[in-house]
């Protein structure tokens, strides 16, 4: 009978937009809370913001080297400075990716690595700044908080100084990344010594403040409960109440190969599209919520069109983290698929730029139309 009555509540809230509470997010992970249930409410919102809209954008990831001074448990991606895989691309190398993300009709590059040893914060900007000086139509979306957070470290300026300097070299927006989970619980034995969650939300803030439009994510499927989600999930909630500044969030599922933690099992798809129906359910605040078919693979992240999700992210080459971490989807998609795996769904595929503008097409050459808004 409470549990007749918490699903009321529940469904009478959603329905009368209004907002969900930690108990009622927590109560929403129980096994015994039917998927239908959840892929019907969470559809509901899904399609009050962005109506049969399902976005995609043409985009290409750059790691520039894999060598970190973080050792996150979770992470396949790091190296060691004198392990045989680690790299460090030249900023010839660098350029040659500018290239060919254009050639291949790319809008956004998407720039994430590891906090080389050796490598200065002057390094870090220069990458920016020589891609954007050479291909300035190409979106930079760069450096995760944990990044700023590092560059700061390095070089004792503050926040705002960092992010102004970087968008004065051409970064466009920042990826969600490195937001893990917040509660120090789970922290703690994750990821210890890189930025916490005050940092990793103080740094969004300024960003958001500064005019950036940043990204949210969320690593599950670890040693996280449902407590520690529902916690992770009304933080970002706050900042986007005081800020507007987050544009999408990433439910981002463990894969554990090659990591620290490969006894654990990689979340089912039923776990899959239940994080993402209740990531769209308690973040009534955020516009898009994006079901990332590299980590989620295809077919869960066609489902996750109806489970709330109504972004699968790009075409996507070179992707590194996930890929050697267990990852089996393809290294890229076309255009023509990524728009047939949306259509199979029955939604209509959309292509965007990164700050959710429409991408008009001709032949080889593009124009940015109007934003596509949700609700
Ligand atoms: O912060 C690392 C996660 C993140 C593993 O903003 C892992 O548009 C699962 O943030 N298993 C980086 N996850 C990727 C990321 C992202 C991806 C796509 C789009 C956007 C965006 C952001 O990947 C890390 C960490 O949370 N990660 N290793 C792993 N073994």
């Amino acid at each position: 009978m409470v549990y007749e009555t918490q699903l009321a509540s529940i469904r009478d809230k959603v329905r009368a937009g209004e907002r969900l509470s930690a108990a009622d997010g927590e109560f929403l992970y129980r096994d015994d809370v039917p998927l239908g249930e959840l892929a019907v409410l969470a559809n509901e919102v899904r399609e009050r913001k962005n109506g049969n809209f399902a976005y995609y954008n043409i985009n290409t990831h750059l790691n520039p080297t894999n060598v970190c001074v973080y050792r996150c448990v979770f992470c396949a991606f790091r190296s060691d400075l004198r392990e045989e895989k680690a790299y460090l691309m030249s900023d010839e190398a660098i350029l040659a990716r500018g290239q060919e993300a254009v050639d291949a009709g790319c809008t956004e590059m998407h720039i994430v690595g590891g906090l080389h040893h050796k490598m200065k914060y002057d390094w870090y900007v220069n990458m920016i700044r020589i891609l954007h000086d050479a291909y300035p139509r190409l979106h930079l979306k760069g450096w995760t908080a944990v990044e700023i957070n590092w560059f700061a470290h390095l070089t004792k300026k503050t926040y705002a100084e960092i992010l102004e300097e970087l968008v004065d070299a051409g970064l466009g927006s920042m990826p969600g990344g490195g937001a893990e989970i917040f509660h120090p619980e789970v922290r703690d034995r994750l990821c210890e010594h890189k930025a916490d969650a005050h940092n990793w939300i103080e740094i969004h803030r300024t960003a958001h403040r500064l005019g950036l439009r940043t990204n949210c994510t969320m690593l599950y499927g670890h040693i996280e409960n449902h407590f520690h989600r529902i916690d992770h999930l009304i933080r970002l909630r706050e900042l986007q109440d005081e800020t507007g500044g987050f544009q999408t969030f990433i439910p981002l599922a463990f894969h554990p190969d090659n990591t620290g933690l490969s006894e654990i099992r990689k979340p089912s798809a039923a776990m899959d599209l239940r994080t993402m129906a209740v990531s769209r359910l308690m973040l009534d605040n955020i516009d898009h919520i994006k079901a990332y078919w590299i980590m989620l693979g295809i077919e869960t992240a066609q489902a996750a069109l109806h489970y709330g999700a109504d972004d699968l992210d790009g075409t996507v080459r070179h992707e590194l983290i996930y890929h050697d971490a267990g990852a089996q989807t393809p290294e890229v998609l076309s255009v023509e698929e990524i728009a047939r795996v949306i259509s199979e769904t029955g939604r209509e595929p959309v292509e965007r730029d990164t700050l959710y503008r429409r991408v008009q097409r001709e032949g080889t050459d593009w124009q940015v139309g109007e934003a596509i808004l949700a609700s």
